[in-house]
């Protein structure tokens, strides 16, 4: 058997993959792209959340957000330490983000308008995650796996804190549930955008099922969101902004309106509504940064050097 072979033998019995172990350059490459991409997406999703913390309607609430957006920043820790695994560089994966050569999620190319927005992001965006997130926790590359399981865990509070601001809204004032209408007529079709294109248009998912770096595919994902989703709209009275939308009695799964791809391919590009300002505040926040890494790097040093010394 070839090396590639023995690698391929060993995905298909559902052993992981470790740091340590040989791998095909190009798997390495995908895990460095996705993983880095999805890192750089928690990172990035904090913004949209931050910009409310101080708007935050409560003390209840705003200690819920902060610990939500906190929780963010750690995912994109472990995210990022799980990418040093394979031998890339932290710098450079966002490096390439600012320069526009790495990706980060389009659902953050978003504004968040007002606070009901937040809801809608706790509910449908980590929603989303999640069900993304949980086929990830069987994932063949052993350290995105494992952080994925934890991760799953500190999302599924995050979705139930948007729930529950949406559940409030749905049964407050008129013009709360108006406002919970119209950021879930803002967030549905970005939040579908999320899993990617269609099967047939994405260039990664066939290698990547092979790989077992994916489980599902884009749309086997999106559908299962969409399933999940839609009783918990009714359940608020909001009506889905999709007058295409129907359940197909015989395989029990919603069909739905045609997504706009043009739009999700132009946010992709860079051109969505806030990807200057999301990539300005990244800019910022490495340049403004760069000291306290050069003072905690040279600490890091001089205690080296002490203990070659002593
Ligand atoms: N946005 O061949 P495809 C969160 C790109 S954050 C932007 O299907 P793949 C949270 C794709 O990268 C959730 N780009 O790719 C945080 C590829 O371009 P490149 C983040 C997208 O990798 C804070 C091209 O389109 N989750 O949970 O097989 C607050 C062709 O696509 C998107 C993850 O990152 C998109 N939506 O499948 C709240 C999950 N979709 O890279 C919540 C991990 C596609 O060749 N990632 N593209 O230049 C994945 O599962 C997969 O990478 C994807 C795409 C399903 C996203």
């Amino acid at each position: 058997m070839t090396k590639e072979e023995e690698f391929q033998a060993k995905i298909d019995r559902d052993v992981k993959i470790e740091p340590k172990d040989w791998m095909p350059d190009a798997y390495r490459k995908t895990l460095i792209r996705q993983m880095s991409q999805h890192a750089h997406s928690e990172i990035v999703g904090m913004l949209p959340e931050g910009n409310w913390i101080t708007r935050a309607p409560s003390l209840r609430r705003k200690v819920s957000l902060l610990a939500k957006v906190q929780d963010e920043a750690g995912h994109g820790l472990y995210l990022y330490s799980a990418v040093e695994t394979l031998g890339a560089e932290r710098e450079k994966t966002i490096d390439d983000m600012i320069a526009g050569k790495a990706k980060y999620s389009s659902i953050f190319n978003y504004p968040t308008l007002s606070w009901a927005d937040i809801g809608a992001v706790g509910w449908l965006v980590d929603g989303a995650a999640i069900v993304n997130q949980v086929a990830l926790q069987r994932t063949s590359y052993g350290p995105y796996s494992r952080a994925m399981v934890k991760i799953c865990k500190e999302e599924s509070f995050h979705q139930r804190q948007g729930y529950e601001i949406m559940m409030e809204m749905c049964n407050g004032t008129k013009e709360q549930k108006a406002m919970a209408q119209d950021a879930f007529n803002r967030f549905w079709w970005p939040s579908l955008m999320m899993f990617g294109p269609a099967d047939a248009e994405s260039p990664n998912t066939a290698q990547s099922m092979a790989w077992r770096v994916k489980r599902f595919t884009n749309e086997d994902l999106r559908q299962q969101f969409i399933d999940m989703t839609i009783p918990q709209a009714e359940f608020l009275g909001l009506t889905v902004p999709d007058p295409d939308l129907k359940k197909n009695e015989e395989t029990g799964n919603y069909e739905y309106g045609e997504i706009d791809w043009e739009e999700f391919f132009n946010v992709i590009k860079g051109n969505g509504p806030c990807n200057k300002e999301r990539i300005a505040a990244r800019r910022n926040a490495r340049d403004n940064g760069q000291w306290v890494r050069e003072a905690a790097n040279a600490y890091a040093e001089k205690q080296r050097i002490k203990k070659k010394v002593a």
